[in-house]
């Protein structure tokens, strides 16, 4: 585990409140969980400030448990914090190909495998058989909890507190926040990491991995590619702090 500890900036969260904002996932459950702890451990010395966990989406595809980050995340998170979870464009993978199943071929070709074989879905059978997409979708509708789709379904778009708002993978520049598109807010790239333009809050976001976390006036990038580089990590704001927590494995 390391922990990098940043710096003071104008930019603020309300007093008596400590955000910690958890970036790509992607089925690492033994990082979310390592994560989770070193969290857990920097929030018992914070006394009774609002603790509050903000999750940035992609919590499946690519990695090896799936099922598990859903489940933690879902059922098993620490009580003393309040939780957001945002939906990332993994999330709507499994949701399109759950809706229409002719969406198969595009989650298979975006890591969607990984996340069916975490369900115990016979992916080599299917395979063998050459079985429809609806044959698939039925063998994953068997095989995921309903509160697993309870959760998946019910996840949140945008979240803001103090200056900060918390988005997947970024915002269209020149939209007001309140005004975004929904395939902005889970699919922008490149529009979104050029601009040097304020976006009216800090855009805390993931999406696209970086090697270490991006800091910009006008934005911070806490996707650092888990399922690629085995590094998971949160941003801790507290008043006008910024902290890095980091596990790596
Ligand atoms: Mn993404």
């Amino acid at each position: 585990m390391k922990k990098a500890t940043f710096e003071s900036v104008t930019a603020t969260i309300p007093a008596g409140e400590v955000v910690y904002a958890i970036g790509d996932i992607h089925g690492r459950v033994d990082l979310l969980h390592e994560l989770l702890t070193l969290i857990e451990q920097d929030a018992a010395a914070v006394g009774k400030a609002r603790k509050t966990l903000i999750f940035l989406g992609d919590y499946v595809d690519r990695g090896p448990d799936s099922r598990g980050v859903v489940e933690l995340l879902s059922t098993r998170l620490p009580d003393e914090f309040d939780a957001h979870f945002l939906i990332g464009n993994h999330e709507q993978f499994l949701l399109d190909f759950l809706d229409d199943p002719t969406w198969l071929d595009v989650w298979l070709r975006n890591g969607g495998e990984p996340t069916l074989l975490s369900y115990g879905v016979d992916v080599g059978g299917l395979e063998r058989q050459g079985a429809e997409p609806g044959a698939w979708r039925e063998a994953f509708r068997e095989a995921i909890p309903e509160r697993h789709l309870h959760f998946l379904r019910n996840l949140e778009l945008q979240y803001q507190i103090g200056d900060y708002v918390f988005v997947h993978a970024g915002v269209r520049p020149g939209v007001p926040l309140d005004e975004q598109r929904r395939a902005d807010l889970l699919w922008i790239r490149h529009e979104f990491l050029r601009s040097q333009e304020p976006f009216g809050k800090i855009v805390v976001h993931g999406h696209t991995p970086e090697r270490e976390p991006v800091m910009r006036s006008n934005r911070i990038g806490i996707d650092t590619g888990a399922v690629f580089t085995g590094c998971l990590t949160a941003l801790r704001l507290e008043s006008g702090t910024r902290t890095f927590l980091q596990v790596a494995s």
